[in-house]
């Protein structure tokens, strides 16, 4: 099953929640505890060097970063109803992943 490693007061980590619920794939949630200190821990850094969450975890696949997590599960659960391959669509949602992660933030 997959599992994603997050915190609940993490919008990083809501994006990928709200994601996988919205493609109705089942998902443990691994809380980690941020104020503890449990992302700096060897652990974790062996999931993401950097030290954050989000981390999804998919069989042989370990990925860091909510954007990279989001094209991740489009591409693999979603097809082209999320993640389209044409130039121009295709630029207009890593537009929008880009807005997210910068302005929006
Ligand atoms: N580029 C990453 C940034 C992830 C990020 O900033 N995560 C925060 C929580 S939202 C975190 O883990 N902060 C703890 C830290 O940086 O020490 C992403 O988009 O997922």
């Amino acid at each position: 099953m997959i599992q994603l490693y997050g915190h609940e007061v993490s919008g990083n980590s809501y994006k990928v929640r709200l994601f996988l619920e919205l493609l109705g794939l089942d998902y443990e949630w691994l809380k980690v505890d941020l104020m503890q200190g449990a992302h700096k821990a060897p652990k974790f850094l062996a999931l993401n060097p950097f030290g954050q969450v989000p981390v999804l975890v998919d069989g042989e696949v370990t990925l860091a970063d909510a954007q990279a997590i989001l094209v991740y599960l489009a591409r693999q659960y979603g097809g082209d109803a999320w993640l389209p391959t044409e130039a121009l669509p295709l630029a207009q949602v890593v537009r929008w992943l880009s807005t997210a992660a910068g302005e929006v933030r």
